[in-house]
């Protein structure tokens, strides 16, 4: 569904921030009939993860089900519309109910779900909203889960975190996005896909395909209209059809060095009388690979950025919009361009800023650290869904210009992954991704432990590597780290003569803390260690990019290798920065153009 707006046709009110909470553990308010409200003294805020908020109630590290609940009053005018409820995220599975009606579940985190509530809202009058959230995971679900048990069995105790979790962020509850209820007509945009192509050197093609909900139109129209207000073309047809094209005459293209977007308005119509109004910002642009080049417009580009997460001191993984802003001055302050939303899609009020700011996304399903030796027998099908919903949301955002479908597959180094079933699990779901969009490179990220032989390679068309000499491999040891990157990143190439990507390198700091020589945890270390990386990973006429990991300090589960937090952030937690963010951005400023 499109993001929802307000003009003549649309309405929208978020709701309150501030919701009654009530964790379930023994998962009894279903029962209890707590969808028609539970009783509880506790509030939360919304958006925000309930982990820090409420770590006083013992929350900090809870897995389980909680209950939110909030009044809100529905204005009359909204009556006669279709009414909707759009959740932005609820991690990582969520149940709604409407004044005691269930109206739906969605078992995808980090993704919005919308909800047609028209039979159970009560216009001009209050309503009750209940959602139980639950941030418990399964074999079966994206991401993955894992459990002590699996650790015993396996015989890998030292491995397991508390909470247990196959991938080294906290697994923040709650509700994460802003709750919206909006109105459209009976007959509205569900969704607009929008392609652009480059016809010539000034000469853009914008093709919108329309998905309509309803049958009570009769034509469409669209027009492009630039940043003066002029309408640069229009298009419009009759007869059903949802398919138009509109060719742009001295176009001024997207691109990170210059993110101009136009405003592409659609309306439609039955008969002469306007029925919905849709108006999106778009960006007219190119990317393609050719041989080892990542190409925007024709001209290539190298990313220079970083993996990041949603997380926040007290918010969690909530949206928080001050940090939004505050995150993108600091990547340009920095010379950056781009980042990868390790490991899940981020808030698309994230993305906005990205395609106004012209910086490079690349967005990333939370198909982390796959273990196939535990992949349920509804994986695949929810992967897949997972993947189609991240498509079907990010698709017209000029930023977002790679799709990462997973990361790190097979960390435990399990032998079986290499004998087939590695290779058909992720052909499958590569294919499936082109099917949703032919139009961006795919990858997925390769841990060491996944070897150069990795099944991912063949299908990625971007060889996307993590790697941690120096670190995890190596230690302390930055010459040996050089040299093993260097020659492996040549092995890569080789082996698969395709571009190279390193979309993680990185040594935890504790800020504040220095040393004269070279020692593991200073500032001093990470910055050298960062420098070093930088400098043989662009030695390589095969890379595309290096992404530094991580933006900033982040929260993970308990783990005796870290000390609360990832220390691997080039800022801290509070977003100061560390001494390798001063180095790196002066070597951004001097190295390698973008376009
Ligand atoms: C990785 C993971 C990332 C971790 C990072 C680390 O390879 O992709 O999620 O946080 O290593 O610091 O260990």
């Amino acid at each position: 569904m499109l993001y929802p707006i307000r003009n003549t046709f649309r309405d929208m009110q978020e709701a309150n921030p501030l919701w009654k909470f009530r964790a379930d553990p023994e998962k009894t308010g279903e029962k209890n009939g707590w969808f028609n409200d539970f009783d509880s003294d506790v509030e939360i805020a919304v958006p925000g993860s309930w982990n820090e908020q409420l770590e006083e109630l013992g929350l900090l590290h809870y897995v389980g089900l909680a209950w939110y609940s909030q009044r809100f009053f529905l204005p009359a005018h909204f009556s006669g519309k279709r009414i909707w409820l759009r959740i932005g995220s609820a991690d990582f599975s969520s149940k709604v109910w409407i004044n005691g009606s269930f109206v739906g579940k969605c078992e995808f985190g980090f993704l919005p779900n919308d909800y047609d509530i028209t039979e159970f809202a009560r216009c001009g009058k209050e309503n009750l909203i209940v959602v139980g959230v639950s941030n418990e995971l399964n074999d079966d679900s994206v991401p993955q889960g894992i459990t002590t048990e699996h650790y015993e069995n396996e015989n890998r105790m030292r491995e397991e975190t508390n909470p247990p979790a196959r991938f080294d962020f906290s697994p923040f509850g709650g509700i994460h996005r802003p709750v919206i209820v909006y109105s459209t007509s009976s007959s509205c945009f569900r969704n607009l896909r929008v392609d652009t192509k480059i016809l010539g050197k000034s000469r853009g093609k914008v093709e919108v395909a329309a998905e309509i909900d309803g049958d009570g139109f009769d034509s469409l129209r669209v027009e492009l209209v630039d940043q003066e207000g002029k309408v640069v073309a229009q298009s419009s047809t009759g007869g059903k059809k949802t398919r138009l094209d509109l060719v742009v005459d001295n176009c001024r293209f997207w691109s990170n060095g210059d993110p101009y977007l136009y405003s592409l308005r659609a309306s439609l119509r039955r008969g002469t009388e306007v029925i919905d109004e849709y108006a999106l910002k778009i960006g007219i642009r190119e990317i393609r690979i050719e041989g080892d080049k990542l190409l925007l417009n024709g001209h290539e580009i190298f990313l220079k950025g970083f993996g990041k997460h949603e997380d926040f001191i007290v918010a969690g993984r909530g949206l928080f919009l001050p940090l939004v802003v505050k995150d993108f001055q600091l990547m340009k302050w920095i010379n950056s361009n781009s980042f990868r939303t390790s490991h899940y899609p981020y808030a698309e009020e994230i993305l906005l800023q990205a395609d106004r700011l012209g910086i490079l996304v690349i967005s990333e399903a939370p198909a982390i650290s796959l273990d196939l030796r535990h992949v349920g027998p509804k994986m695949m099908q929810n992967h897949k869904e997972f993947v189609s919903r991240m498509v079907q949301r990010d698709y017209n955002h000029p930023s977002v210009i790679i799709w990462s479908i997973g990361n790190e597959p097979n960390i435990t180094g399990y032998d079986g992954y290499y004998d087939g079933s590695g290779k058909k699990y992720w052909e499958e779901i590569f294919d499936f991704t082109r099917s949703l969009d032919n139009s961006r490179p795919i990858t997925v990220p390769n841990c060491t432990r996944g070897g150069l032989d990795d099944p991912v390679f063949e299908f990625s068309d971007i060889l996307s590597i993590n790697r941690y000499y120096g670190w995890y491999e190596y230690p302390g040891n930055l010459q040996l780290a050089i040299e093993r990157l260097g020659r492996e990143m040549d092995e890569l190439h080789n082996k698969y003569k395709k571009p190279v990507l390193v979309t993680e390198f990185g040594a935890d700091s504790l800020s504040g803390s220095h040393s004269d020589s070279l020692q593991m945890f200073t500032e001093e270390y990470q910055s050298k260690l960062i420098e070093e990386y930088v400098r043989c990973i662009e030695s390589k006429p095969c890379t595309i990019g290096e992404m530094v990991w991580n933006f900033a300090d982040f929260r993970t589960p308990q783990h005796f290798r870290r000390v609360i937090l990832n220390l691997k952030g080039v800022f801290t937690r509070s977003r100061e920065p560390k001494l390798a963010a001063f180095r790196l951005k002066e070597i951004w400023a001097a190295q390698r153009k973008d376009t």
